[in-house]
């Protein structure tokens, strides 16, 4: 059967192998196919603006920013409007133009630099410049792995941009980096390179976006966050992107509206900033893909900030506001470019006519272990490791999902010898951050840091025990990693860990279809990367030597 589209960019591809007919998270073949065709010229402005700095040219912050905005766009569950996506090729094409007249030497450019056509032509095009239009598998493979890893870069730097820190290192690297994927002269060796390469500015990516939300926010503390509800009508605000809770904030004061954290968004309680706000009341409900029944019960608008949306139900459907790089057919978008400040009033006057939320738990949970937090009990810590009250820490970072398979991640959880601390991040939290698992010693065996970009911060601790312990190699710390992926913000976390050296990194619950055999010996070879098993062969896997 022929193919309508073809992705195979995150963990819950058809198949386990492409999604060819709709995408199993709700893509139609359009959106993907104008996706399809935004990564491409996303490509082509990029060959332009690297050519340009080679020239000694600068490129301007706003070019930098269609470029990371377009690829946030086309991430796993970010935005399903076919409209808004043809706006964002059509901008691209525009801001090309320009920074094409710039350019002195236009000789050799590819064709995703130079083309352009009548809208009425673009749907043929996006069907021949897909993935599949690299026919050698390997080279597809590491092409696609480092054009997730960039859009996860991509989102985390968009984070840091509302928050007015740009890096152009970062910038270039991403844009020389995503040239190169159209570039047919490099080898396997030379795109294993820059998917290393990748990794490192990951690390630098997501090191600026904790300086941004740090130095604007404060430093995340341990915080106890009410899971239950209130009585007056709630926004809920689900996603990554802090800058727009913190405008919602703002604008909600006073009004009688609460305002609900969902899923990724519920690390914003551990920051001092957003601990002021009385009407910033606690978090609603769990992971992204529990969406359908959590904003049926909540009776108030939800925000969506970025990925993920699950295509909404019709009867909650006008509950839906998207902002930033998300976006859903059918739904208000609220408009705002970085810097701008946006008018979130239509939610608010929402709101107030809607009911309070219905209560689906009760209690609370706990969080706010990033690296400040940690390294100020690292005494502690460090104790308890050297006394063996804490014989390994796990770090069980990453993404939720659907898939029933996943629930290995609750029964590992479980299962883990009780002088194991989980040190999480994102919203693979959500499979085990209700669970009694205790403490040890007053410190909690699940640490959760924050959202997925925060896996910044697990890097931070590993390497700031590394140095308390007088270690040479970061392998030799008593951390496993068991890490959970879903979309490509995950890939980038992934990458930045290989590049500071962490071996034999667990990944499930099943290993990326986009990696091909030799692809995947590569990472087996080199860093001993590995699916997952059963619960108890991991667990001995892991923990045989001490159980
Ligand atoms: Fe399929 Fe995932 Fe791509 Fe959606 S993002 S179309 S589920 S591979
Ligand atoms: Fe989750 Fe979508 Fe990846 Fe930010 S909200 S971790 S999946």
């Amino acid at each position: 059967m022929e193919n309508l589209m073809f992705c195979y960019q995150c963990q819950e591809t058809a198949g386990s192998t492409g999604c060819t007919r709709l995408g199993v998270c709700g893509k139609n073949p359009q959106v993907a196919a104008m996706q399809d065709l935004l990564v491409w010229v996303s490509k082509g402005i990029s060959e332009i603006t690297t050519r340009l700095r080679k020239e000694g040219k600068p490129v301007s912050k706003d070019a930098n920013h269609i470029i990371t905005l377009n690829l946030f766009t086309t991430i796993t569950n970010a935005n399903f409007d076919d409209e808004a996506i043809v706006a964002k090729i059509q901008e691209t094409l525009d801001a090309r133009a320009e920074l094409l007249n710039m350019l002195d030497d236009k000789s050799g450019l590819s064709e995703a630099a130079t083309w352009n056509a009548d809208k009425s032509d673009w749907d043929s095009k996006s069907r021949i410049v897909g993935v599949l239009s690299t026919e050698n598998e390997d080279i597809r493979s590491l092409r696609e792995l480092i054009t997730y890893g960039l859009k996860g870069l991509s989102a985390y730097s968009k984070h840091a941009n509302v928050l007015k820190e740009d890096n152009e290192e970062v910038d270039a690297f991403l844009q020389r980096a995503l040239a190169a994927t159209l570039d047919d002269t490099l080898s396997v060796d030379e795109l294993v390179a820059l998917t290393l390469e990748t990794g490192k500015y990951g690390v630098s990516g997501m090191a600026m976006l904790d300086g941004a939300n740090t130095s604007t926010y404060g430093n995340p503390e341990v915080t106890s966050v009410n899971i239950g509800v209130g009585k007056k009508p709630g926004i809920l605000v689900s996603g990554h992107d802090l800058r727009d809770l913190e405008m919602l904030l703002e604008q909600t004061k006073g009004t009688g509206v609460d305002v609900y954290t969902h899923s990724e968004m519920l690390p914003a309680h551990y920051y001092p900033e957003f601990k002021k706000y009385d009407n910033f009341v606690g978090n609603y409900g769990n992971a992204w893909w529990k969406q359908k029944e959590e904003f049926e019960s909540f009776n108030g608008p939800i925000l969506m900030t970025t990925n993920c949306i699950v295509a909404p139900k019709d009867s909650y459907k006008e509950r839906i506001f998207t902002t930033g790089a998300s976006g859903f057919p059918g739904c208000a978008h609220i408009p705002g470019s970085i810097g701008e400040e946006k008018d979130f009033s239509a939610i608010i006057e929402m709101a107030k006519k809607c009911d309070s939320p219905i209560e689906i738990e009760t209690g609370s949970i706990v969080g706010g272990f990033a690296h400040a937090q940690v390294i100020a009990l690292a005494d502690k810590v460090v104790d308890a490791v050297k006394t063996g009250a804490i014989k390994k820490f796990v770090v069980m970072a990453g993404c939720d999902g659907r898939a029933k398979s996943r629930n290995y991640y609750t029964d590992f959880a479980e299962a883990l010898p009780k002088d194991a601390v989980i040190l999480t991040a994102g919203c693979a939290k959500y499979k085990y951050n209700k669970l009694n698992l205790g403490d040890i010693g007053g410190i909690p065996r699940v640490l959760d840091a924050g959202q997925c970009n925060d896996s910044y911060s697990l890097a931070v601790i590993a390497l700031k025990l590394k140095e308390v312990f007088g270690l040479e190699d970061i392998n030799d710390l008593p951390i496993v990693y068991n890490i959970a992926w879903y979309e490509q913000k995950a890939v980038i976390v992934l990458l930045a860990l290989l590049s500071l050296g962490v071996k034999d990194i667990h990944l499930g619950p099943t290993l990326p279809a986009f990696l091909s055999p030799n692809v995947t010996k590569v990472l087996v070879e080199n860093f001993g990367i590995a699916g997952i098993g059963t619960v108890e062969d991991d667990i001995n896997l892991f923990f045989g030597e001490q159980k």
